[in-house]
């Protein structure tokens, strides 16, 4: 037994307590060490998401897709540092396609050009997770007009500067935010402005302190095209392969500039088109202003039809996807992915929810862009046109222009 009234005791408890005390000390400081040094880990697996949409751009473009003619050294550089699939459904025009990219539902759904304010875009949900959005180029969702509730800005975009509709007249005009930005009949000065615009969102407007989403969606290469003057009667394939170079040099720019802000590594990137190319006569000599001569179009390879055709033509395009040490490099993808499946592949990655009120058609394909697992969508549908499931492609009788 020990005298609880010994001095040599009571000096040995109160030093245990005391060493008791610190460990405890100790051990919370570690604690709250391993959480600080946590959190901005979480924060930093929330990629930044930049989509480089072109229009009317066709499957076999670019080198990586098989182009002869075509020198695309930066989307093929951009191809073997990521994942190019080879079974990528877009829409098979340009509003629908757009809708759908922007709400993961089919355009039956999502409306297209027409798309309505209550619409809800993955740019409206990733603002709500501290995401920066910003959208450079053809919005093409609101009837081609200046319809506030329906632009950008209302449909989740912090900043937009673009041309709300196409450019068929060989003239659009600009908007920035809500307000009227000027205009330009130089359809060959358009990839370079909005990279320009794409970069300087980058450099002067991001908020270093939130990821971002920069959606940037060409005019080219819907017609009518153009190039710069650097690039103009330089290509092989003529000023649409003109187009298409110029297109590939600033879409370089562009991805430099992550590099020069060191970005890349915890940027997604993602490369696609908004649906296949403008071949077909039957649609082609229904379009009214076109100057002789400046009608042009992209070459959709081994695929049938294109541009509003419910053949693989019209809407399989290409789509290559880069994330430096997420997204495996060098690997070429035959699942089937769809450019609805991106809102729902945001939603995990970002930390959001897809809305439950409505239908979402797109799925969640954040395992098959990282590599965990190999298999795709198990079916696509061509609007009211048919369906895709494995090899097996249904198409009703006489389908034809917009599905
Ligand atoms: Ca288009």
């Amino acid at each position: 037994m020990t005298n609880p009234k010994d001095p040599e005791m009571e000096f040995t408890i109160k030093q245990y307590s005391t060493m008791k005390f610190a460990a405890i000390l100790r051990t919370c400081a570690i604690v709250l060490l391993l959480l600080t040094a946590t959190l901005p880990a979480v924060a930093a697996d929330k990629p930044n998401i930049l989509i480089i949409f072109t229009d009317d751009q066709g499957y076999a473009d670019i080198g990586c897709y098989g182009s002869p003619k075509n020198k695309t050294p930066r989307l093929d550089q951009l191809a073997m540092e990521g994942t190019r699939f080879t079974s990528f459904y877009s829409q098979t025009v340009c509003g629908p396609s757009r809708s759908a990219l922007l709400t993961g539902r089919q355009p039956i759904r999502s409306k297209g050009w027409g798309m309505p304010a209550t619409e809800i875009t993955f740019a409206e949900l990733i603002r709500q997770v501290d995401y920066q959005t910003a959208c450079i180029g053809k919005w093409d969702v609101s009837n081609r007009k200046a319809i506030i509730d329906r632009m950008p800005n209302a449909q989740g975009f912090d900043y937009y500067f673009g041309a709300l509709g196409a450019n068929d007249g060989g003239r659009v005009m600009f908007h920035q935010n809500n307000d009227p930005a000027g205009s330009t009949r130089d359809m060959g000065s358009l990839t370079k402005l909005y990279t320009d615009k794409a970069i300087e969102f980058l450099k002067q407007r991001r908020d270093p302190e939130k990821p971002f989403v920069l959606y940037v969606a060409h005019t080219m290469m819907h017609t009518i095209i153009d190039a710069s003057e650097g690039f103009r009667g330089k290509s092989a394939g003529g000023l649409y392969g003109d187009v298409v170079e110029e297109f590939d040099y600033q879409t370089g720019r562009l991805l430099d500039t992550l590099d020069e802000l060191k970005l890349r590594d915890n940027t997604l990137v993602i490369y696609t088109s908004d649906n296949g190319p403008w071949n077909q006569d039957k649609y082609t000599k229904k379009k009214k202003g076109h100057p002789e001569g400046s009608i042009f179009w992209g070459d959709a390879g081994p695929l049938r039809n294109g541009k509003g055709s419910p053949y693989e033509g019209g809407y399989r395009l290409p789509c290559i996807v880069r994330w430096p040490g997420k997204v495996p490099a060098e690997r070429v993808s035959p699942a089937i992915f769809a450019t609805i499946d991106f809102m729902p592949t945001f939603a995990n990655l970002a930390g959001f929810d897809v809305p439950d009120d409505r239908r979402i058609d797109g799925i969640d394909q954040t395992d098959l862009l990282l590599g965990k697992r190999e298999v795709g969508r198990d079916h696509f549908y061509f609007g009211r046109a048919g369906v895709r499931q494995g090899r097996w492609k249904y198409l009703k009788p006489k389908a034809h222009f917009h599905g």
